[in-house]
């Protein structure tokens, strides 16, 4: 096992990583920038390192840097958390190259994910249900109106290495096509530097159900069930919860047993996310993420499991502490994503926090890095905290989080509690009645002025 691990990371994803470290005795490494000397991941840290300006890609970004703070500190191990480095292959690579040990993915597994078409090949081949479409990329306006002629409109236009809602046209009939293919392809060329893109039939009303995979990296996986994370805006989830809804038993052991079969064939390594749209009952694949997740909490809650501390084992060649018969569902969590954000156009909000309180008591979990006085700097998301609560069932989850919500006080900057008390008001979300756009809806509605 490592001795000491550093986290390439901010806020309370590196929190929840030096909160492992701490329980399995391994020392942590915090790095920070020059906005973050003060913040909590690096008082929390037995060591920390300055890695440069406020600028992510100056120092969050800064790969020499970060290969320099575990050179001076002789930390064995990085840990990315999520986002930054956390799906960059090339850093991964070069990781490598300094004899360290990335807490994740192969750098294999990270590229071949991260473009779009091979993902889609590359789980099609596993035996995982795919939307119906085009069979890789598609090089002509010809081709693509070809396609959509197969298949039928509505169709979405997608660039291969997209991400995040960039780079992704829908044609409502064979008339929006032009237009849409060649918006597609330039937002890919000018976003990610690559203009391929491939065509899917577009699905209308579907939820976001996404698989929580787990590789030891040499052939044995297991699934942890889904998360329901349709509520969005903006491609920007905000309520996240576990099991689904809409989901049987029946259901999650059968894809479930899909999606870990199809990533103990690769030998996948450490923690994965399979996306799908799921609609009238059945799974379509969509992207598949190679990283921890901000919402993993929802899946500890119900699982009773720690995936952080077994991305640690699994990295240090360990085997994994538990098998699918192992995992069994306990009841109903739910995380809500509170950001310094100001509704209703949910404009960024950094500043001083002048009161800070987090909610307690039974089945109640609050991840956030902040504590009273702390300033939270511009330069970073805004997600300030999450609020993670169990119960036995979803309706005693709903009402811990009206009760945990009731507790939780920021004070000093505009947030989106208020969006949640409201959301625990609506028929809807009472019943797991919602899809990927009801939010969107929701919004245009009731807080839109
Ligand atoms: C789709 C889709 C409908 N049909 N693909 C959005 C981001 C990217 N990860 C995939 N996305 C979508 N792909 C087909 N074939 C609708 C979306 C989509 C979406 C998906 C999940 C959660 C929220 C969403 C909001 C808008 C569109």
């Amino acid at each position: 096992m490592f001795d000491k691990i550093l986290i390439a990371n901010r806020g309370e994803i590196a929190l929840r990583v030096i909160r492992a470290c701490r329980e399995m005795g391994i020392q942590s490494v915090a790095v920070h920038s020059t906005a973050d000397s003060d913040a909590m991941h690096v008082r929390m840290a037995d060591e920390s390192v300055c890695i440069g300006p406020p600028t992510s890609t100056q120092s969050y970004l800064s790969i020499p840097a970060i290969i320099s703070a575990c050179e001076i500190t002789g930390a064995q191990a990085i840990h990315p958390g999520y986002g930054f480095l956390s799906e960059n292959a090339n850093f991964v690579q070069i990781v490598q190259d300094h004899d360290l040990t990335f807490i994740g993915p192969t750098a294999d597994h990270i590229r071949t994910m991260g473009d779009k078409i091979t993902a889609k090949d590359t789980m099609k081949a596993l035996g995982v249900p795919c939307v119906p479409g085009s069979d890789g990329g598609v090089a002509s306006l010809e081709e693509a109106e070809k396609i959509g002629k197969d298949i039928g409109y509505p169709v979405i236009i997608k660039a291969t290495a997209g991400g995040g809602g960039k780079g992704m046209k829908v044609a409502q009939t064979a008339k929006d096509m032009k237009s849409a293919f060649q918006t597609a392809r330039a937002e890919g060329k000018s976003n990610f530097g690559n203009d391929e893109v491939y065509i899917e039939k577009y699905l209308t009303t579907p939820r976001h159900i996404e698989i929580q995979v787990f590789g030891d990296g040499k052939g044995k996986a297991v699934h942890l069930g889904e998360r329901d994370c349709s509520l969005q805006r903006r491609h920007q989830k905000v309520f996240e919860e576990a099991p689904g809804p809409s989901i049987t038993a029946e259901e999650r052991a059968r894809i479930g047993k899909v999606c870990a079969d199809a990533v103990a064939k690769i030998n996948y390594i450490g923690a994965g996310t399979i996306e799908f749209l799921y609609e009238n009952g059945e799974f379509y694949f969509i992207e598949m993420n190679t990283r921890l997740q901000v919402e993993h909490p929802v899946t500890e809650a119900i699982f009773r499991q720690d995936l952080v501390r077994e991305q640690i084992r699994v990295a240090a060649g360990l085997p994994m502490s538990f098998g699918q018969d192992d995992l069994v569902i306990d009841g109903h969590a739910i995380e809500v994503r509170i950001n310094a954000e100001k509704l209703p156009n949910f404009s960024p909000c950094p500043g001083k926090i002048t009161q800070f309180h987090a909610p307690g008591g039974l089945g109640v979990r609050m991840d956030s890095a902040l504590y009273d006085g702390y300033s939270i700097p511009p330069y970073y998301d805004s997600l300030i905290g999450k609020l993670i609560v169990h119960g036995r069932d979803r309706p005693e989850a709903l009402a811990r989080l009206a009760r945990a919500l009731g507790e939780l006080i920021v004070d000093g900057v505009d947030t989106t509690v208020p969006l949640f008390h409201a959301l625990l008001q609506e028929p809807a979300v009472l019943s797991g009645d919602y899809n990927i756009h009801w939010l969107e809806h929701w919004l245009d509605e009731n807080l839109q002025a």
